[in-house]
């Protein structure tokens, strides 16, 4: 259905005061919303029960899927009624992805956009696999007026006063490596990953991923829903219009060494020598150097980062080792990609709080 105002029940969009602490709404979102435990940042491939979850309204009920039908409209030559079997039938590819949400690191922030509260952990890392989207674009006959193409889920809710179903864009022509994905790590779709059919953006931010896909729609002007053109933008004031967000900037993580303390988290390592290690990736081309800080950012020095490996979607991992003396350690990571984009050591900050890559910051202790 068209987006629509329902008005009443959507607070504003707010920043917290200073020194606010997380409150009862962003604790709603947070205990829905999964993250990665750091820990699976072990996996190359990330076990689908561990990859981060991010759902703006319910999961919706999509019985067994074998009902499923994808339309495809607009402007096109011959519009399309595909059900899930009939996509199954279409040659498939693997592609093996890094996606986090670009409110990855919102929580961070100073002052706190209010949202779901991610620190670090909206990452992760599945072979999905799909039909390219330019196949069935191809075969519907995309006309010389199109646009863009824009995604519906099957899912529905309300958001700052707007009823809506989820809803997003690309501009055409779409990328040849975006995938209709229906099967993750060799597995149907899980529930809350987009059962049974998603979209799959490489390189690309959570948002433009729109899951249990049920529409595609050839459009010929800028889709300007709310997803599009009111969330998802980089904005320091709430009136500017602000640039869109896209892909996803450079982010190095630690493996957490050693063991935590429960509350604090805080990492216990045994003094000598600890390896540390980590995955890094960046939405703008293969990570080409990872530095490491284990003063707290006064000296740096090179880790080894291993190559892409056939994956050039997927993160990579990089070790270095360190001699840990008994006290209080920062330890401190970043990524540079090849495109030259780097994590700052402070917050770039906006007010949808998108896109915080500032280098991670791990508090060690050695005893
Ligand atoms: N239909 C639909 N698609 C969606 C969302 C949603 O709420 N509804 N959330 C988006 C966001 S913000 C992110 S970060 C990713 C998360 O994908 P995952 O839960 O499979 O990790 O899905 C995207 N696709
Ligand atoms: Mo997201």
């Amino acid at each position: 259905m068209e987006e629509r105002p329902l008005t009443g029940i959507s607070p504003p969009g707010r920043i917290a005061a200073p020194g606010e602490g997380i409150g009862q709404d962003e604790l709603a979102l947070a205990a829905r919303n999964h993250g990665l435990p750091l820990e699976a940042l072990r996996y190359e491939v990330t076990p689908a029960g561990l990859h981060y979850v991010l759902v703006h309204y319910d999961i919706p009920d999509t019985g067994t899927g074998a009902d499923w039908r994808l339309t495809v409209r607009g402007r096109l030559r011959t519009p399309l009624e595909l059900r899930l079997r009939d996509l199954l039938t279409l040659p498939s590819v693997t592609r093996r992805v890094t996606m986090e949400c670009a409110g990855n690191g919102r929580a961070r922030l100073s002052p706190r956009p209010v949202s779901q509260p991610w620190l670090v952990e909206a990452v992760g890392t599945a072979d999905w696999t799909g039909v390219p989207l330019r196949a069935v674009l191809t075969e519907a006959g995309v006309a010389p007026d199109a646009v863009e193409a824009v995604f519906t889920g099957a899912d529905h809710g309300v958001e700052r006063g707007v009823e809506q179903d989820y809803r997003r864009s690309l501009p055409l022509p779409v990328g040849e490596d975006v995938l209709l994905a229906h099967a993750m790590n060799g597995g149907p779709l899980p529930p809350q990953h987009g059962h049974p059919l998603r979209l799959v953006v490489p390189g690309w931010y959570g948002m433009a991923h729109v899951k249990w896909l049920r529409d595609i729609e050839l459009v010929g002007a800028a889709f300007g829903g709310y997803q599009q053109a009111t969330a998802y933008r980089v904005r320091q004031s709430a009136e500017e219009p602000g640039e869109p967000v896209t892909r996803i900037a450079p982010r190095a993580l630690l493996i957490p060494p050693g063991f935590p303390d429960f509350m604090s988290r805080t990492r216990v390592v045994r003094p000598g020598p600890v390896r540390l290690a980590g995955r890094a990736w960046s939405g703008y081309g293969p990570v080409v150097r990872v530095e490491l800080s284990t003063d707290g950012g006064g000296g740096w020095a090179d880790a080894e980062v291993l190559p892409q490996g056939g994956h050039p979607y997927a993160w990579q991992g990089w070790h270095a080792d360190w001699t840990a003396a008994p006290g209080r350690h920062t330890l401190l990571v970043r990524a540079t990609d090849a495109s030259g984009r780097t994590q700052p050591p402070g917050q770039p900050w906006n007010r949808g709080g998108f896109g915080n890559n500032q280098a991670q910051a791990v508090s060690v202790v050695c005893r």
